[in-house]
């Protein structure tokens, strides 16, 4: 009788799933530049900007009566520790937007306390992005972003924009917060584009 796990049937070898240079961690590092902003959900409010001039506002309300979506997904940070198959819970940024005349061709995330960081929007579409209020079938705690982050895992982790508030389009490219100090403008983990010139 042939003896398959189902469990590592079909699942890459670990070696596979990690970028170069990264190692993995089973904790969840805190990584944040400033002191954790308190954003109370009565008081939350994402806004997008187009680059013609136009606002759209969601209170915490209107994000949680979208539909959610539960991705699983690895993530990968600029210091080098990997997390394997992370839960989330929120709303990809395709429903968020839909139906929304977007403009411009890149995007400067926004966050409570002032953290900002860009990537081309298209990199928000086409289910790779989410607003994410759940982590671990919990609420998603201060210290990783909560209420609500951005989560792009398909690039480093700085990205993924804690106590996330907005979105700016743009017509061209600007450094966010981490990019004007060196990062890579787009921050591929695979290409390994972790500083700029990578
Ligand atoms: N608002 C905000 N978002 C942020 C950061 C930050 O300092 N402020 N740090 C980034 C970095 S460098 C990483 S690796 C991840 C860390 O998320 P975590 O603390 O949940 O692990 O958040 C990113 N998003
Ligand atoms: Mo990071």
């Amino acid at each position: 009788m042939a003896v398959i796990s189902r469990g590592f049937h079909g699942r890459r070898p670990t070696e596979e799933k990690l970028p170069p240079g990264q190692y993995v961690v089973h904790d969840f590092p805190v990584l944040s530049a400033g002191p954790t902003p308190v954003v109370r959900t009565e008081d939350w409010e994402f806004t997008l900007t187009t680059v013609a001039g136009d606002m759209h506002h969601w209170s915490w309300r209107d994000l949680t009566a979208l539909p959610a979506e539960r991705p699983t997904v690895d993530i990968h940070c600029v210091t080098k520790w990997s997390k394997f198959r992370t839960e989330w819970e929120g709303v990809s940024l395709d429903t968020l937007l839909d139906g929304i005349d977007l403009d411009g061709d890149y995007a400067m995330v926004q966050s409570y306390g002032g953290y900002t960081t860009d990537l081309p929007l298209e990199d928000l579409l086409d289910g790779r992005a989410w607003i994410a209020y759940r982590y671990d079938h919990e609420d998603l705690p201060a210290e990783h972003g909560g209420p609500a982050r951005l989560l792009v895992p398909h690039l480093y982790f700085w990205k993924s924009a804690k106590w996330v508030n907005g979105i700016r389009l743009m017509d061209s490219d600007e450094p966010g917060f981490w990019e004007g100090l060196g990062y890579h403008e787009y921050g591929d983990p695979w290409r390994e584009q972790r500083y700029q010139g990578d």
